[in-house]
């Protein structure tokens, strides 16, 4: 398995010093957000996570390997070239056999991440049961992840262009804890709440940590959803971006958009009508979530290293 694996040399350090690090994705890199926005940010978090105290490790698939830890060039072929496959769990062995550009998605990211003995992950939004998947049978591959995978998804929430309710649903079927982040509710990623509730409240990074130590020393297997809400001040209101989310819908369907092009599109197509206003907030939360994603990396090795 080692020899799929390429560290970059802060990573390694880290995993060498028991230093907290905390993996990142890349498909929000190459499929989520436009350039140079997407490249900016991905430093930018980067950024944010040293300032908390850890590590950084975004993973992508690169030359046949699997990248913890990117150089900026790297970075930069992620975010701006044209060729590069949004890889999700079943696309890894073709990628790294045909030393193809893979981009990361939550699925991927954990698996890579659990490879590597990282357990920590920060991201944006996490994949989920699509509206209508009644019809279609589009569940995001992220939901079987978390349901296997002993790596912990700090995000903010799950974004009404999916069924909020069948993914909770999905998620207390497999055993995933969903935990708000100092909200009793589920963040619905531009906003705040939604009308769910998380199964559990945290208000602070050390009852995470405690709550994975627990989970993973009884072999609990899988993951767990750390729900952080967008800060107020970058909130979207919450009849514009439902409208604007309705409308993205509608023409994903009248488009015949399908399979792994449907959450692209609908993200696009948000940012779109919304005149970018939904990728400022995209950028503010990530951010934030990258901060409390390695405060609770940091107790989480701080726990290890006892
Ligand atoms: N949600 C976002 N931005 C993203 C994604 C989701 O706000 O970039 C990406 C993540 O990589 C996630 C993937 O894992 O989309 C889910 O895709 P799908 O629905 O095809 O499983
Ligand atoms: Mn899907």
């Amino acid at each position: 398995m080692k020899q799929y694996l390429s560290y970059s040399t802060e990573v390694k350090e880290a995993l060498e010093t028991g230093k907290a690090i905390v993996a990142l994705e890349s498909t929000i890199i190459s499929h989520g957000m436009p350039y140079p926005q997407n490249v900016i940010t991905a430093k930018e978090v980067e950024q944010i996570i040293r300032d908390h105290g850890a590590v950084p490790a975004t993973i992508a698939i690169l030359d046949g390997q699997i990248k913890i830890g990117l150089s900026d060039e790297e970075l930069e072929v992620l975010g701006n070239s044209k060729d590069v496959a949004k890889a999700s769990r079943r696309d890894l062995p073709y990628l790294l056999a045909t030393k193809q550009k893979g981009a990361t998605t939550v699925a991927a990211t954990m698996i890579c991440a659990d490879l590597a003995g990282i357990r920590i992950f920060v991201t944006g939004g996490i994949g989920g049961v699509h509206r209508g998947a009644e019809n279609t049978m589009d569940i995001s591959a992220d939901l079987e992840e978390l349901a296997k995978t002993n790596v912990a998804v700090i995000c903010a929430g799950a974004k009404s262009i999916l069924d909020i309710g069948l993914t909770m649903e999905y998620l207390e079927t497999k055993g995933v804890p969903v935990v708000g982040y100092q909200t009793d509710f589920l963040p619905a990623f531009y906003t705040r709440t939604s009308p769910f509730s998380v199964n559990f409240r945290a208000d602070d990074a050390q009852t995470v940590a405690a709550m994975l130590k627990a989970k993973w020393e009884l072999n609990l297997t899988g993951g767990a959803v750390i729900a952080n809400p967008i800060r107020e001040e970058d909130a979207m209101d919450e009849s514009f971006i439902t409208d604007i989310i309705e409308r993205a819908l509608s023409e994903a369907n009248e488009n015949g958009i399908v399979g792994k092009n449907v959450t692209p599109f609908l993200l696009g197509k948000v940012k779109e009508l919304t005149e970018g206003k939904s990728l400022v907030a995209n950028i503010a939360l990530i951010k934030h979530n990258a901060a409390v994603g390695a405060e609770i990396a940091v107790a989480f090795q701080n726990d290890l290293n006892r």
